[in-house]
């Protein structure tokens, strides 16, 4: 009976020891574990002689128990519930936190500004591959192994194991891709934006840059509906009043070649540093696409013909936007990145 009392006072005192869910359920342990102190008093039991009395003295002692248990856990449960409502609660009342939305890339704007102008007139946009064979690359467009505008492309290469693999010089290798997926090696219709690579680095060139190229094949096209395809072109780009004139040129995939300028959009042909006085821009090269490119792709040169045309988007967006270093295109600052951003009430 002492015993029990002991435990008893022991018991009262532990009660305020209590803190936490973690401290009572050490008590837990310490009074009802398998070596607790009223688990213990149940030993004891064989050597009382009152077993009755001392039975229900340890039984109240662990309803005791119990009782405490139950209720100071409910209480610390309660209590950090409300400690967590408080902690969380949510002034709602607050104004809220603006939605920072991103802009789009000047070289993301005017690629589907030239996609939507050439989806308008027919056309389907076709994106073909980065890294290309070198016969698509140069052989099926007429720049057989050896030749010398191969040497103008400082190219880079894959290593041996890959040795006829290479980072596509030119958005060319899609305009190839289309025409030997063509099953029916009819008419066709595409314009092909991407990224090219060449091993050049300065203000004006970037190891990578973007270009898109348009290819026509049909029967019965002529240079004429390449010039007219063109001006149009320019005009809704650069403005109606934009005048567009056409120079002799070569490039190995067409016959005849030429190059495209268009009266300075800054001067409006006056003649200034832009244009480095002349009053033009040369802005796209173009052609007729030649027999040996159709041939190696499958087509009949007797019965179409093509044109195709190409051109740096990030040239373009130089002279469009005012951009005077292309290494700031690729830089990604978002300051630089943010100015062609025009909704900036949603920043
Ligand atoms: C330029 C000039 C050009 C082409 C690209 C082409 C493609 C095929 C067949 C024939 Cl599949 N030609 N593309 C033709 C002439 C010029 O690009 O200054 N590009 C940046």
């Amino acid at each position: 009976m002492e015993q029990i009392e002991k435990i008893r006072k022991q018991l009262e005192q532990d009660k305020e020891k209590v803190t936490d869910l973690k401290s009572l359920n050490d008590q837990r342990v310490a009074y009802l574990g398998k070596k607790g102190y009223i688990t213990e008093l149940n030993a004891l039991i064989k050597e009382v002689e009152d077993k009755k009395t001392f039975g229900m003295e340890v039984n109240a002692l662990r309803k005791e128990f119990e009782t405490f248990y139950e209720e100071k856990k409910q209480a610390l449960e309660q209590l950090a519930l409300e400690e967590k409502l408080v902690k969380e609660a949510i002034d709602i009342t607050l104004p809220s936190k603006k939605i920072k939305r991103g802009s789009k890339h000047p070289m993301t704007r005017i690629t589907e500004e030239f996609e939507d102008l050439f989806v308008s007139m027919g056309y389907t946009v076709f994106e073909g591959r980065e890294i290309e064979s070198d016969e698509v690359c140069f052989q099926k467009l007429n720049l057989p192994k050896g030749h010398p505008a191969r040497d103008a492309q400082d190219t880079f290469y894959l290593k041996e194991e890959y040795e006829n693999y290479l980072l596509r010089t030119q958005t060319s290798t899609a305009q190839v891709r289309a025409m030997e997926a063509n099953q029916e090696k009819g008419p066709l219709r595409i314009v092909c934006p991407g990224k090219v690579y060449r091993r050049d680095e300065d203000a004006t060139h970037s190891h990578q840059f973007m270009q898109i190229e348009g290819l026509v094949i049909d029967e019965n096209v002529s240079m004429a509906d390449l010039k007219g395809t063109l001006e149009l072109f320019c005009k809704k780009v650069l403005g109606e009043k934009t005048k567009v004139r056409f120079r002799p040129s070569y490039f190995p995939f067409t016959e005849p070649s030429v190059e495209v300028d268009v009266s300075c959009f800054k001067c409006g042909g006056k003649g200034c540093s832009l244009c480095k006085q002349t009053g033009w821009i040369e802005v796209l090269g173009a052609g007729m696409v030649h027999p040996n490119v159709l041939e190696m792709s499958g087509y009949d040169s007797k019965k179409y013909q093509g044109f195709a045309f190409g051109t740096g988007l990030d040239r373009f967006a130089m002279f469009k936007y005012g951009i005077p270093d292309i290494r700031t295109i690729y830089g990604n600052d978002l300051r630089f990145i943010e100015q062609f951003d025009r909704l900036e009430d949603t920043k």
